[in-house]
């Protein structure tokens, strides 16, 4: 080393115009929490003991002098400083530089271990290793057969160390000090229990000379400049997050994506707080180079954007509906040669509680009522199915299907005047009382976080009308369908079959001014459903109330039909878009059931209400049944067709 050590130890030299050997091994020890560093001096100690005061770490140090260390090994420096090394210890030379990540690897390492590398050429003067079993039998500078290269960077449970360290000791009384450490070791033959770490190519290296310290500190530079890239959809930040962020940190410069709200809503749940401020919240953890948008789940367009040397993702995608993210992850990474780093995912129940908390909130009802507002807003589009009670709630809350690498999922629940009814055996005939129509709602809410919108009927008298708006906005039902029918009002289905009264533009409209004017909460809805196409009106008349009550303060409109062909809604969507281009449309396709939802949304709907279809799949189900019980006179028949008990009751979420 020359010139770089004739005025201080070796350890002191520089690799960068910031950090020395010394400075990066010890700033390395602290991010991994480790605060008693024993170091055995010999020459120039007094100036290595005040430097590692000058660096100011957190760190209690022990300095160990070798009274004769121009006589000796380092095997005595241990043996001197043998009383403070009575625990499970990292052991590393002082000229040894490595990368983050050998570091890390060491530390989850779950036994003892030395670092190896099965990648790099045998080098002529330093260490190798022998392996046997994945354990290290033999450490030295001449071995060369069925040898891999080694570094002493060792991590040393307590146990493995002292049989190591009473061999050191053993040495060393006998008078045997001017050789390796390892010489000890290698008389264990295996019996340390140390296990072979193989680094492969990353950066570990002992600096001998001018020529190592030039390589070493272009390839720190290399690693210095690397980019790493994360995705975050959380909108909290617990301390399982911190854990991986600080681990990515240690790889490179960390570029954090922010999934957009739309994303997350569609496989997750909607985000408690939007992206903008989830972006701020990331913004101000230390150490993020830069926060970005993630607008869908596939990564690919931000690697192909800011080509990540590294991403970084905890290792629970490999399985489930993410796997096929990873995939594509693992192939853009490949075309430009980068690399993905999986860390453990954490399964810390504590962790777990914060997220269960962070949904129970989300079910409250002053979060809940505004969300689907929000939701129209981040998706343009909205899809809601029908829920009965408190088992079709969990149905329509977790159902998730996985398709091309996303999730979909519906957004909110429909409480069907239909399907309320009949689940209770009675006609749709506003005849379930609201009363009963609430307890519905509620055995709903209990269970459930995603949005409601409730089939209000007719609204009833107006005077009813106003208390009506109110209950449903404690309740935190985010908006009633109200229809502009009077009288005895019959299911629309029926259409002009039965005796059905259409109310006047002028009630009607009263009726939404009264409840908009009850309302105590910004964000409830109330949704004029028109039925001018049911009782064939005609289009004209549609649109003329269609107008008329979003005048007089409705929040949305239904246009509804039963006919098959979605034409005449099409018809109403494009006049009706044509001077109105804000207003949200519902629209419950059950009879006109061909057009996508995409079409839809292209056309300018944007709430559509799938508003049966589970009722009409549980009854003919239990019908069947219930015929193959009698047919057998015995319960073995229909068995095959029904599901067992310990799958129904997975769907009901466990209450601490
Ligand atoms: C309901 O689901 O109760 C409705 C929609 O009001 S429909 O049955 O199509 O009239
Ligand atoms: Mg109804």
């Amino acid at each position: 080393m020359g010139v770089l050590t004739s005025e201080h130890p070796k350890c002191m030299t520089n690799i960068s115009q910031r950090e020395t050997i010394l400075s990066r091994q010890l700033n390395q020890l602290v991010s991994i929490g480790v605060n008693q560093v024993v170091i055995t001096t010999g020459y120039y100690d007094e100036l290595l003991i005040d430097y590692c005061k000058e660096l100011d770490l957190p760190i209690q140090f022990t300095f160990v002098k070798n009274p004769i260390y121009d006589q000796t090994n380092y095997i005595y420096s241990i043996y001197c400083a043998r009383e403070y090394l009575q625990d499970d210890i990292i052991l590393m030379h002082g000229d040894l530089v490595f990368e983050n990540e050998v570091l890390d690897k060491l530390v989850d390492y779950p036994g003892s271990c030395m670092t190896v590398s099965s990648t790099l050429p045998l080098p002529e003067k330093d260490f190798k290793a022998q392996v046997s079993d994945g354990i290290i039998t033999k450490v030295g500078i001449d071995i060369f057969d069925n040898a891999l290269e080694a570094q002493a960077l060792y991590k040393l449970n307590k146990e493995d160390w002292e049989k190591w360290l009473n061999k050191i000791i053993e040495y060393c009384e006998n008078d045997n000090r001017n050789v390796y450490a390892e010489n000890a070791l290698n008389e264990l033959n295996g019996a340390a229990n140390i296990h072979a770490l193989d680094i492969e190519d990353l950066l570990c290296a002992e600096i001998d000379n001018q020529e190592d310290l030039a390589i070493v500190s272009a390839k720190l530079k290399e690693i210095e400049s690397r980019t790493v890239y994360m995705c975050f959809s959380t909108d909290i930040i617990h301390g399982g997050h911190i854990s991986i962020i600080k681990k990515a940190q240690k790889l490179g410069r960390l570029i954090i994506g922010v999934l957009s709200d739309e994303a997350v809503t569609s496989y997750k749940r909607f985000p408690l707080v939007p992206a903008s401020e989830r972006k701020v919240m990331f913004e101000n953890l230390a150490g993020v180079y830069k926060v970005v948008d993630q607008d869908k789940l596939s990564y690919r367009e931000n690697l192909e954007k800011y080509k990540p040397d590294i991403v970084v993702h905890g290792d629970d995608w490999c399985v489930g509906f993410q796997k096929p993210i990873r995939d594509e992850v693992v192939s853009a990474l490949a075309s430009y040669g980068g690399k993905l780093v999986e860390f453990p995912y954490s399964t810390d129940q504590k962790y777990a509680d914060i997220l269960a908390n962070t949904r129970s909130s989300l079910a409250m009802p002053d979060i809940r009522r505004g969300r689907l507002r929000k939701v129209l807003d981040i998706k343009g589009l909205v899809t809601v199915m029908e829920a009965h009670d408190g088992l079709t709630g969990l149905i329509v809350e977790n159902t998730v299907v996985n398709q091309d690498g996303g999730a979909h999922q519906f957004d909110a629940m429909w409480v069907s005047s239909l399907c309320d009814s009949t689940a209770k055996g009675k006609p749709d005939i506003e005849l379930v009382d609201m009363t009963s129509r609430f307890r519905t709602i509620e055995d709903i809410t209990e269970v459930t976080t995603k949005p409601i919108i409730f089939d209000g009927d007719t609204g009833g008298k107006t005077e009813h009308f106003v208390y009506t708006v109110r209950t449903l906005e404690r309740l935190g039902v985010s908006m009633v369908i109200i229809e502009d029918k009077t009288g005895l009002k019959k299911n629309s289905l029926f259409g002009t079959e039965v005796v059905q009264t259409q109310d006047s533009i002028e009630n009607f409209c009263a009726k939404i001014k009264a409840g908009k004017k009850a309302q105590r909460t910004k964000e409830f809805m109330i949704c004029a459903r028109i039925e001018s196409l049911i009782l064939e009106q005609g289009m004209d008349d549609a649109l003329t109330r269609a107008f008329a009550f979003v005048e007089a303060g409705a929040d949305a409109i239904m246009i509804h039909s039963r006919k098959k062909d979605p034409g005449e809604i099409q018809e109403f969507i494009e006049k009706f878009r044509a001077k109105d281009a804000t207003t949200p449309i519902v629209l419950v396709p059950t009879s006109f059931n061909s057009v996508t939802e995409e079409e839809w949304k292209e056309r300018g709907a944007n709430i559509i209400i799938y508003a049966n279809q589970l009722m009409r799949a549980e009854v003919p189900a239990m019908q069947k049944a219930a015929e193959m019980i009698l047919e057998h006179h015995r319960a073995e028949e229909c068995d095959a067709m029904l599901m067992p008990f310990k799958d129904i009751i997975r769907l009901i979420p466990a209450e601490d």
